[in-house]
């Protein structure tokens, strides 16, 4: 077996973001369903850092299109902080969202400590939308729905400059898988930075094993695997606690094999888990699901196969 590295859960309770209130409820929700056992049943070292504090969800319209924007930036700091202070110590955190803007706060802490150490960084994003939508081009003014753009340095410089200069992430070092809503203006951008993204019908046309061979290629020893999981990626009929569904997702045995692939690529590193919307669940299954993907994802798996 191979030894798996300390986690660390880390609540935070906002959809500052969002375009529905109600992932703000999300960190509970995980703990009822029992996150902190399940991994600790699996013999892993657990820790629950409680929840980050920041400014409540005034629900207020877009300014200059973007909405809630100083909140956003204060959130994210918060979280910029705390992971950091995670990875420090030598520590896997697990971010339990929380709308998905959050990932900005995450992913420019992991990219300070692969620096810091010398790895080289891989993000999978796994996401039903490609989140790259500008101020200029956002249908929304919904930061959630821009998180990957700002951290390739297109957004606001308090967001793209959140870990000092601009920009955290290479379009390169992105894989995005599960994508099936792209909004028209942010379609030409990813179309002109090249983000790799394994959409839908790439699913369909070679399936998923094909799909995380590639996502998963050439990862070696020095590798930051990164996970951005929006639970918006899964099919609605199994994952209805989000708040925007869109139909046509991976099915329950796709998102397994999509975990259990990144499981056995041994480079997990960190984890962000997003969007999950407790209001908009029905008896916690969503959240039930979660855990039992995020189980496979920490290498739970049916049969013995190390
Ligand atoms: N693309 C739409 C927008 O920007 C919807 C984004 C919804 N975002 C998420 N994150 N749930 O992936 O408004
Ligand atoms: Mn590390
Ligand atoms: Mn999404
Ligand atoms: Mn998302």
């Amino acid at each position: 077996m191979q030894k798996l590295p300390p986690i660390s859960l880390v609540g935070v309770p906002t959809d500052i973001g969002a375009g529905h209130r109600g992932a703000s409820m999300g960190p509970e929700a995980l703990r009822v369903a029992g996150i902190g056992e399940a991994l600790a049943a699996r013999g892993l070292d657990v820790v629950d850092r409680g929840n980050l504090n920041g400014p409540f969800n005034p629900w207020q319209p877009p300014v200059d299109g973007y909405r809630h924007l100083p909140a956003v930036v204060a959130w994210n700091r918060t979280v910029m902080q705390a992971v950091g202070t995670e990875l420090a110590h030598g520590r896997v955190p697990i971010l339990l969202g929380g709308d998905h803007c959050l990932a900005i706060g995450s992913i420019t802490a992991v990219a300070r400590h692969c620096r810091e150490q010398g790895k080289r960084l891989t993000v999978l994003w796994l996401d039903a939308h490609a989140d790259f939508n500008t101020s200029t081009v956002t249908p929304s003014g919904n930061i959630h729905g821009m998180p990957v753009a700002c951290l390739c340095g297109f957004g606001p410089h308090e967001l793209t400059e959140l870990g000092g200069s601009a920009p955290t992430l290479t379009p390169d070092r992105i894989r995005q898988i599960g994508i099936r809503s792209v909004d028209a203006g942010e379609k030409k951008l990813v179309h002109d930075v090249g983000l790799d993204i394994y959409d839908m019908r790439y699913i369909d046309e070679v399936g998923m094993r094909r799909v995380m061979e590639e996502a998963l290629l050439n990862l070696g020893a020095d590798d930051h695997l990164h996970v951005s999981f929006d639970i918006d990626f899964l099919d609605p009929a199994i994952a209805p606690g989000v708040g925007t569904t869109i139909p046509g997702g991976p099915t329950y045995r796709e998102a397994q094999l999509c975990m259990e692939m990144i499981a056995d690529s041994g480079r997990l590193g960190s984890l962000d888990i997003m969007e999950l919307n407790p209001a908009l669940d029905v008896r916690n299954q969503t959240a039930l699901l979660t855990v039992d993907l995020v189980e496979s994802l920490f290498g739970k798996s049916t049969l013995m196969r190390d």
